[in-house]
């Protein structure tokens, strides 16, 4: 596996993945790793079922991935919504999901090697999201023989180079570019534009050379879809990738 594109975050956006999935097709790729967070969203989860399915993409599951799976009498109307639209045959590639991937010299999670929820490069406190340093980044890591390890959930494109070469790529949201959130303290994450992301990564003779990709495709489809299903939040950090 000399060359992957690393997708994560597609949360049923439908159209960015067909953009995606066609630029990675385009360059010849044939390697792609998938962090997790793949139908959750007011967007066409079966539609993304119908197009991810068909491709053996090694995968590792995501926090609202899990959601899904609950069996949570209470689900939130999106997530109910979702589940809706999934065929038993999706939900059962859900839960055959790994938390975490080591393919190689790859590791590969959603989250953080300990939580699906945790943002392995930022740190959340009241004043909000600010990036992680690569010290505490190493620290956390646990895996000392990793080459590569590469990380999801907080939907911004970012990459580390730690103290002992390792290289930590997220390669940011294919299909939400930005959102609010509540938990540990409100904050906002926002890749500051809406295309589609995703990152190529290359083994090369010292290391790995890191290519993130912002891919063109028709936000407005999506975005309408999210307000026909009553996310206005959602349609606008689609169209715009910003949640200020
Ligand atoms: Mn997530």
């Amino acid at each position: 596996m000399e060359t992957v594109a690393v997708i994560s975050d597609i949360h049923g956006n439908r159209w960015a993945l067909e953009a995606v999935l066609a630029d990675i097709d385009r360059q010849g790729i044939t390697s792609i790793l998938n962090l997790g967070d793949v139908f959750y969203g007011p967007l066409d989860p079966a539609g993304t079922a119908g197009l991810l399915l068909q491709r053996d993409i090694p995968t590792v599951r995501g926090n609202e991935d899990r959601d899904l799976l609950s069996g949570e009498p209470d689900l939130s109307p999106t997530a109910a919504y979702t589940k809706s639209r999934l065929r038993d045959e999706h939900l059962g590639w859900l839960a055959s999901l790994p938390l975490q991937l080591r393919i190689g010299p790859i590791l590969m999670f959603h989250g953080s090697p300990s939580s699906d929820t945790d943002y392995f490069l930022w740190r959340v406190t009241e004043e909000g999201a600010s990036p992680r340093l690569p010290e505490p980044v190493r620290d956390w890591s646990g895996d000392d023989s990793a080459s590569l390890i590469l990380c999801g959930h907080d939907h911004v494109p970012r990459h580390l180079t730690l103290r002992d070469g390792t290289a930590v790529v997220d390669p940011g949201s294919v299909g939400l570019p930005a959102y609010r959130d509540d938990a540990p303290f409100p904050h906002v994450m926002q890749a500051g534009t809406p295309h589609a992301r995703y990152t190529i990564v290359r083994k090369s003779g010292s290391g790995w050379e890191i290519s993130p990709r912002a891919v063109l495709y028709d936000q407005e489809a999506a975005a309408a879809a999210a307000e026909r299903n009553g996310r206005r939040d959602w349609a606008g950090w689609i169209r715009t990738g910003t949640a200020i």
